[in-house]
């Protein structure tokens, strides 16, 4: 994501990437807020984490994100001309982040505290506490701004609430400078209720159209995925007041709720970004065993899971192929992952970066420990693999 108010700090973010029981192993997770600055140096914040389901590490975990945190600062390959500086720290768990018009940085941490960075770094109380759910992939997962912040403070959030029943839940609350106004939640929508701990997508952002998008996984049900009578494993577009637009590519033959469905056949999008200005929306689908997406955001779409993992061995007119997928086996470790974890364009006003990056997107994979770039004005050529530092929870 660009800061638009602070040009000189070009922000991308990495977040995490929830890895689900069905692979088999303990999820381990890792997120890593990257700042890049070209010219005058490259800031870098990472914390590694790593949970497994049933959280039996997790105490041990907290001793090895201090050390990821100091580890993953040296080490990390960079571009020519790029250097590398911690800009906050005291992170817990963080899960998304977000820019406020008015150059504010704000960080979700999945128990529940939306916290504020400023120049003086990370402040505190939070922003906000919310009584959140956080069991595996669970917990306040994604935040987004107003178009109209800088008039009415509103923000967005989605997180998974526990009453009356487990679900997740997009809701707006009131900004009061660092703070939000005490019990300023108004309730935008209810999704549906969550069995498995796993597959809860969370990134919400607004199109330049004015909507409310908001990514949904599949709670591990794949048929969830290809139903038009639940809002899990979709793409979901809301107006900012909750309602839902007329003009939704399904408005007409889903009913309730479910006509806030955009496009479906998701899988667990827990990232996805508009190209500032226009042009693109990409979606990053965490695939199960064998590929990982990025996908072209078009209404009414149906992006093939679970029918299709990555593009469908047969063209199916009935399916959207990714534009572009990587794979989780092969000899290249520069292209081989497991999860995508982020992405976002480069495309702020002013920005510092080489003209080469110019409307670029950046994504991450979590295992593969690189972050790559994706050209649509190339014909979506991939290039680059800027190593990380390898995270210290390989070592567990
Ligand atoms: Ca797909």
């Amino acid at each position: 994501m660009i800061n638009a108010a602070s040009p000189e700090k070009e922000i991308t973010l990495f977040g995490q990437a929830f890895q689900g029981a069905d692979r088999a192993r303990p999820a381990r997770i890792m997120t890593r807020v990257r700042i890049l600055s070209h010219e005058i140096g490259l800031l870098t914040s990472e914390v590694c984490r790593s949970v497994d389901a049933f959280r039996r590490f997790k105490t041990a975990l907290a001793f090895v994100v201090v050390l990821c945190v100091e580890r993953c600062l040296v080490g990390a390959t960079l571009p020519a001309g790029f250097t590398e500086a911690l800009v906050a720290s005291g992170l817990s768990y963080p899960t998304a982040m977000e820019f406020a018009p008015d150059g504010r940085l704000f960080v979700c941490q999945q128990s529940g505290e939306l916290r504020v960075i400023k120049n003086s770094g990370l402040m505190t109380p939070p922003f906000v506490t919310l009584p959140v759910d956080s069991f595996a992939e669970r917990g306040l997962l994604g935040i987004a701004f107003d178009p109209g912040f800088l008039a009415n403070n509103f923000l967005y959030v989605y997180y998974t609430a526990t009453t009356p029943t487990t679900h997740n839940r997009v809701s707006r609350f009131t900004a009061n400078g660092d703070l939000a106004i005490p019990a300023s939640e108004f309730v935008l929508l209810d999704l549906n209720d969550l069995n498995a701990g796993n597959h809860n997508g969370g990134a919400i952002h607004f199109g330049l159209d004015g909507k409310l998008y908001i990514a949904t996984g599949d709670n591990a049900v794949s048929a969830n995925s290809q139903t038009l009578s639940n809002l899990l494993g979709k793409m979901l577009r809301i107006n900012s007041d909750g309602s839902i637009p007329a003009d939704n590519p399904f408005y007409n033959v889903a009913g309730g709720d479910n006509r806030a469905i955009w496009a479906l056949g998701l899988r667990n999008p827990f990232t996805f970004a508009f190209q500032p200005g226009g042009g693109h929306m990409f979606i990053n689908d965490v695939g199960e065993s064998t590929w990982e997406e990025i996908d072209e955001g078009v209404a009414g779409s149906n992006y093939g899971w679970p029918a299709c993992e990555g593009a469908c061995d047969w063209p199916d007119p009935d399916f959207r192929d990714p534009i572009f997928q990587y794979g989780h086996s092969g000899l290249d470790p520069n292209t081989v992952g497991c999860a995508i974890v982020g992405g976002a364009f480069y495309n702020p006003p002013g920005g510092r970066f080489p003209s080469s990056f110019v409307g670029v997107y950046f994504f991450a994979d979590l295992c593969g420990d690189w972050i790559r770039m994706l050209d649509p004005a190339q014909g979506n050529a991939v290039s680059g693999s800027r190593r990380t530092r390898r995270p210290q929870w390989r070592s567990l």
